[in-house]
């Protein structure tokens, strides 16, 4: 029973099992030596809280609100590209979960459902994430059709206008579907609760890009297509275009550098996430966690600031917020849910994930987030702006 499943590492576990393996690691990789991968989740372990005790513990909340959208607590699901492999229909799932649960869903430019498909089964907007693409009448055509399904904020990838290299990808030689090698066949043998819900989904290809893109569901095609749509020389000088054709709430992820930072603020950002991509882009780059203090000295009275990376725990989310973020971000673990149970797994991540934080808040003596500074903090124990 779901009730015996405590931890978002129990989730993992059972993620493993159940996925194919180039999809179980093409979540669970980062880019080259994988040190900055390791180090988003491992940088939050030496922040220590400081206990308190003999204060009223009843009656708590964590809500806040995220781009004046009203949440249940300081978090949303990031985009993750190829969601619909993780589990049949997973962007509609997904989001579904984050619907009935009270926080913000991202669909990702790279998922399996199309804007549409998330549209129709879905009561709640959802966030847009979007690449830019070379191809600028393609580019607003997403921005078109994200505004058709009432998506409430577009949030603009910053830092992968190229794809850093991740090894475990191109050794399971990735493809979407799976390709029926041999080895292939001999791994989803073992998996075939997965196999027959997809087989019983019409949506196992990229269905955004569906029209623009003529056989790109492997590897080797995926990544010479997105070389050549996604485009590198995007900058700072599109981003006013991109407000215009959007017209509402705009987002930039991918920030690391407080002068990154002082330029979408410039440049009109509603708000910014602090990113290094899940460690998947610029291998040897700072922990998201360590990045944040600069960054909210230099823009956080200016813009809302918020951070994806590392976080396994709510811990880790009351962590973040202590020091200034004022929401956060998760991918995997709501990746290995969704691989677990579907729906369920991803509410059941999102549970794990408020009552650990919920319990830790209580713990430090607050009743309400909205007083929680980073006062909760043992000094010397957490980064700070250089
Ligand atoms: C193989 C897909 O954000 C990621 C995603 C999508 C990147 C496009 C290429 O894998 O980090």
């Amino acid at each position: 029973p779901l009730s015996q499943i405590t931890t978002i590492e129990d989730l993992r576990q059972i993620a493993r099992r159940k996925l194919p393996k180039m999809f179980y690691e093409y979540a669970d990789t980062g880019s080259w030596t994988q040190t900055t991968y390791h180090a988003n989740a491992a940088d939050f372990a030496p922040i220590q809280f400081r206990q308190r005790v003999l204060v009223d513990m009843e009656n708590r909340s964590l809500k806040t609100q995220m781009l004046g959208q009203e949440v249940k607590m300081p978090l949303a699901i990031a985009p993750t590209g190829l969601t619909g492999m993780f589990h049949a229909d997973g962007e509609i799932l997904a989001a579904r979960a984050c619907e009935k649960f009270g926080i913000p869903y991202t669909l990702s430019t790279m998922s399996i459902c199309s804007i549409e498909d998330v549209a129709e089964n879905t009561t709640a907007p959802f966030w847009f994430q979007l690449y830019v693409m070379r191809d600028r009448e393609f580019m607003a055509d997403l921005i078109r059709r994200a505004k058709a399904a009432q998506c409430s904020a577009l949030v603009l990838t910053a830092d992968l206008q190229i794809v850093g290299q991740r090894h475990r990808d191109i050794k399971n030689g990735l493809t979407v579907p799976p390709r029926p090698t041999l080895a292939n066949l001999i791994n989803l043998a073992t998996k075939i609760e997965w196999g027959l819900k997809m087989l019983n989904t019409r949506r196992r290809t990229f269905r955004n890009i569906a029209g623009h893109a003529k056989d790109v569901t492997n590897l080797s095609e995926l990544m010479p297509w997105v070389a050549k749509q996604f485009d590198p020389k995007l900058s700072w000088d599109d981003i006013a275009h991109i407000k215009d054709l959007w017209g509402g709430k705009l987002i930039i992820k991918g920030i690391l550098d407080p002068e990154d930072a002082e330029k979408a603020v410039q440049h009109g950002a509603d708000a910014i996430i602090v990113s290094n991509h899940g460690g998947r882009q610029l291998d040897g780059a700072p922990s998201s966690i360590r990045a944040l203090p600069a960054i909210i000295q230099a823009v956080g009275s200016q813009t809302e600031v918020w951070l994806d990376g590392g976080i396994r725990t709510g811990q880790d989310i009351l962590k973040a917020w202590a020091l200034g973020a004022r929401g956060t971000f998760i991918g995997r673990p709501y990746l290995y849910g969704l691989a677990a149970y579907g729906e369920a797994g991803v509410t059941r991540a999102l549970e794990i994930l408020y009552n650990e934080m919920d319990l830790s808040m209580a713990f430090t003596g607050h009743r309400d987030i909205q007083n929680v500074t980073r006062e909760i903090l043992v000094k010397g124990s957490y980064p700070e702006a250089a």
